[in-house]
């Protein structure tokens, strides 16, 4: 059921002993949302733990440091950012009995006895504010730093058009209660380990275009990610964004190989084309500036030209 966040707030006041549930291959709003009211319903006496079905990226770890670790037996699950139960893996039977969710993706699907969704919020830290505001709890620098990165990750550092003015105030305001918002915005959106750009050096030597530039493809072998000990799956994902970082780019594209004969094709395009449109074409999918499809038992160089030749079909249909 529908709840507000009169609701809620009296739920979490009234009840005792939570596991709030993260989603897994987390992000910083997930896991800001998780550790914010963890330390929030703590600071209130009460007895919670945050936890998440997958192993946490290290460069999180300032999110629980103030979170006093405890041992219970959970009463109630609370589900943070967490827009389908499936989104929790192995733990996706913890999800389906949760009491209350917290969640601003419009794609949400009801599964929790309490549902507090509000689609209009840039990020869920911007839904877990207002309830530890309500609770009446004091955001403390470290509740504030938990926020401010769950803000200013769903929100490419306050670049997307999910931005609102609320969002600013938000953040106005953490900041003015110590978030460490220097530190946190090196460590989300400008540090990268000495692999990530070697996996960048190298992908960008093979780069080709396509169309007159509108098109743009990197590729990245089994053999180069496999020589790159230090770089995660994160570092991986990142690479599909890179081609339309060029000028007059419109169809960018990353062709990773998974594993031997399996490609994936990862696509970001611009407002002119459909990103999930040409991904279908080999029975892939996702959004409309983002999508992506496989090509298996293949070779780099077919999966490469399939995906390319449907990307200039699109910019040539369109002149
Ligand atoms: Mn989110």
């Amino acid at each position: 059921m529908r709840i507000d966040i009169k609701t809620a707030v009296d739920f979490l006041r009234e009840n005792d002993d939570y596991l709030i549930l993260m989603h897994a291959s987390p992000d910083g709003d997930t896991l800001g949302s998780g550790s914010a009211l963890c330390l929030a319903l703590q600071k209130l006496g009460k007895r919670a733990k945050a936890v998440c079905p997958d192993v946490i990226p290290h460069r999180f770890d300032y999110l629980f440091k103030a979170i006093e670790p405890m041992d219970f037996e959970h009463k109630n699950v609370v589900c943070v950012d967490i827009a389908d139960t499936k989104l929790l893996a192995e733990m996706k039977s913890t999800g389906d009995a949760a009491q209350l969710a917290i969640d601003h993706h419009s794609s949400h699907k009801d599964f929790a006895k309490k549902e507090y969704v509000e689609p209009e919020s840039a990020a869920c830290c911007e839904l877990i504010y207002a309830v530890i505001k309500e609770l009446g709890v004091t955001i403390d620098k470290d509740i504030a730093s938990c926020l401010y990165t769950g803000i200013a990750t769903d929100t490419g550092c306050f670049k997307f058009t999910n931005v609102t003015p609320r969002t600013h105030s938000i953040a106005a305001e953490l900041i003015a209660n110590g978030a460490d918002f220097g530190a946190i915005n090196y460590a989300m959106f400008v540090v990268k380990t000495q692999g990530r750009i070697k996996l960048e050096q190298e992908t960008l030597k093979n780069i080709q275009f396509f169309a007159d530039g509108k098109v743009a493809v990197i590729t990245a072998s089994l053999a180069l990610i496999d020589s790159l000990p230090d770089i995660d799956t994160d570092d991986i994902g990142a690479l599909a964004n890179i081609p339309r970082e060029i000028a007059g780019v419109e169809i960018g594209i990353c062709v990773k190989e998974k594993k031997a004969g399996v490609f994936k094709a990862s696509l970001r395009t611009s407002d002119n084309f459909d990103a999930a449109e040409i991904a279908q074409n080999f029975g892939g999918g996702g959004h409309a500036r983002a999508a992506g499809c496989s090509f298996n038992g293949t070779t780099m160089e077919k999966a490469v030209e399939k995906i390319v030749k449907a990307s200039v079909e699109a910019v040539e249909k369109q002149k």
